[in-house]
This record gives structure tokens, C-alpha cells and sequence, in this order.
């Protein structure tokens, strides 16, 4: 029975869950990590995909930006899931270009887009461009082409080799594979083996307490019948004694 249940709702997550290949609409992507390598560098890269940018035209040490002057430093970020990624916004140093590169695996990354020098608005210091349509900071003339890709790598070259970056903030969509899809399905039918089990340890409970009830009734009920005969064994004890009264009083009077 248990198990007929298990197996139709594996079944109908299954239908479902197929042809599910992609979920949600495109939405910022959280990251879960962000880590730096390549050199030395200046400031948390947790500070590259905190949500927060510097205000426009700071200079690049300010507290909110990471920056360096060694050109083979870079930063990858991990999404966490693959994402078909289709817009990018980041905060960098107005003068200098800033390489973003895309993998699915984190080992192979190929080269996405870039972001350079002549975009954006300031002359100096951090400047925030972006490839989204309805973003104050859009950029008319620069576009990503949409890649499925769970890290970005960032990296700088050129311009005055000071190079910042406060934020960098991707957009896309969810992909959900076919691993994924069954890890689900697995979720879903341990739950309900779990929600089987409980059940049945409540019924086995209730039967116990209801046998604990009972054998507490039964003792009483031979507490009392023991009590009777125990009054009933004191009432001959008294009638025996009545008669032996009886015996000396008759003997009295023969005498
Ligand atoms: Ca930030
Ligand atoms: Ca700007
Ligand atoms: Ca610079």
C-alpha cells in the first residue's frame, strides 16, 4: 500500500517534472560564492556579489570596491545552478576593461563579454553600466548574448592598471536538469516515506496506549475482587468466632 503510493507519486512528479527543462523567468541570480585569485588584491570578494555598489564617480578604493593593480588577478563567482545567463550589470574603474568569461563546470571558462573603457557615462572613478534594457545604467550599445553558464570569471587589463569592481550582478534563468529533476523526484518520495512512517509509529502508539489503559482496568477490577474476598474471609472469620461464643455460653450454662 505504502509503497503503491510512493510509486504513483514518483510517477506523477515525473510527469511533471518532464519537459520542465526550463524554469521561472529571468530573474537576478543570488550567488552563493565568490572567491579571488591570481595575485593580491584589496577588500572581501564577498563585497563583489553583496548587492550593493559604491555611489558613481568614488574612487576606486573606496570601502564598497575590491581593487588591485596586478593584472592577473581574478575573481570567480559561482551561481550556484546553471543559468542561462542574459544580462549583466557591474560597477567598475571608468578607465580600464573588465573581461567576463562563462563555464558550466568551473574549470573551462570561454570568453563571454567585455566591458570596456568607453562605456559608461564617468571620466573618473567607479562607473556602473549595464547590458539589462530597463536599468537606469543601460548601456544602448552593448549586449550579451544569452550562454548557459553556472560561474563567471572577472578579470582586468589595460587602462592605468588600478583596477576596482564594487558589484557584479547577473541576470538569467534557471535551467533545470535532467539531474536535477530526479534529485526532486527522490525528495519528494523520501518525504513521503517519512510522512508513512510517522504515521504508522502513531498508530502503534495509540495501540499501546490503549493496551496500557486497559491492563490499568484489569488491575483494578482484581484489586477489588480481592478486596471482596478479603471482607468475605473477615465476615466467616467473625461468624466462627460468633459460634465459638455461642459454644462456651451453652457449656456455661450445662456446668
Ligand atoms: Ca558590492
Ligand atoms: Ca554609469
Ligand atoms: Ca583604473
Amino acid at each position: 500500500m505504502r509503497n503503491g503510493f510512493r510509486n504513483l507519486v514518483v510517477m506523477m512528479s515525473c510527469v511533471l517534472l518532464a519537459g520542465w527543462t526550463v524554469v521561472a523567468s529571468a530573474e537576478t541570480i543570488a550567488p552563493v560564492s565568490v572567491n579571488g585569485n591570481g595575485g593580491e588584491f584589496n577588500n572581501a570578494p564577498s563585497l563583489l556579489i553583496d548587492g550593493a555598489m559604491a555611489t558613481e564617480e568614488v574612487a576606486y578604493n573606496d570601502p564598497a570596491c575590491v581593487h588591485w593593480g596586478v593584472s592577473d588577478v581574478f575573481f570567480v563567482v559561482d551561481l550556484g545552478a546553471v543559468y542561462i545567463l542574459d544580462g549583466v550589470t557591474v560597477q567598475v574603474d571608468n578607465n580600464d576593461d573588465y573581461v567576463l568569461e562563462t563555464s558550466q563546470d568551473g574549470a573551462s571558462f570561454a570568453a563571454w563579454t567585455t566591458v570596456t573603457e568607453a562605456m559608461g557615462e564617468m571620466t573618473e572613478g567607479m562607473d556602473t553600466v549595464s547590458t539589462v534594457k530597463d536599468h537606469a545604467e543601460w548601456v544602448s550599445d552593448w549586449a550579451v548574448k544569452p550562454v548557459e553558464a553556472r560561474y563567471v570569471r572577472l578579470s582586468a587589463r589595460g587602462g592605468d592598471e588600478i583596477y576596482a569592481v564594487s558589484e557584479i550582478m547577473l541576470t538569467g534563468t534557471r535551467v533545470q536538469t535532467e539531474k536535477a529533476a530526479e534529485e526532486a523526484v527522490e525528495s519528494i518520495a523520501a518525504e513521503v516515506d517519512a510522512a508513512a512512517g510517522e504515521a504508522g509509529e502513531t498508530v502503534g502508539d495509540a495501540a499501546g496506549a490503549v493496551a496500557g489503559e486497559a491492563a490499568n482496568v484489569a488491575g483494578d477490577a482484581v484489586d477489588a475482587v480481592g478486596e471482596t474476598v478479603d471482607a468475605a474471609g473477615k465476615a466467616v472469620e467473625a461468624a466462627g468466632e460468633a459460634v465459638e461464643a455461642a459454644g462456651e455460653a451453652v457449656e456455661t450454662v450445662g456446668e
